[in-house]
């Protein structure tokens, strides 16, 4: 029995232990001067990269479509070149591109 709960120890500790070391963590982090918008899509981003590589893939998102429809609509726009892989890149663009069109709202604006 002992034996039994050692390995048992061993089969839920050790993929944990071993996971984080052996992934490369590469989360991305928002500039000092990023606006909250961009701070939020980071957030998320590093949120929905499970194992760490800078990529968020279909996959890794698909618990998060589940809570929130629009995050797959999202996940699509982001995904420019859509090989079904959202990169570092890619959000940024994202970002850049939502940045954009929120000056040029506000501009429009009297
Ligand atoms: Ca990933
Ligand atoms: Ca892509």
């Amino acid at each position: 029995m002992h034996r039994f709960l050692q390995r048992l120890m061993i089969a839920w500790l050790l993929p944990g232990f071993l996971a984080p070391a052996m992934a490369q963590d590469r989360r991305i982090s928002a500039s000092p001067q990023a606006s909250q918008n961009e701070r939020q899509a980071v957030q998320w981003f590093n949120l929905l990269d499970h194992n760490g590589d800078g990529q968020v893939t279909r996959t890794e998102a698909r618990w998060a479509f589940q809570l929130d429809k629009r995050l797959a609509a999202q996940f699509d726009q982001a995904d420019a070149n859509h090989d079904g892989i959202v990169t570092e890149a890619e959000i940024r663009a994202l970002a850049a591109q939502r940045k954009a069109e929120r000056a040029a709202h506000s501009q429009t604006k009297p």
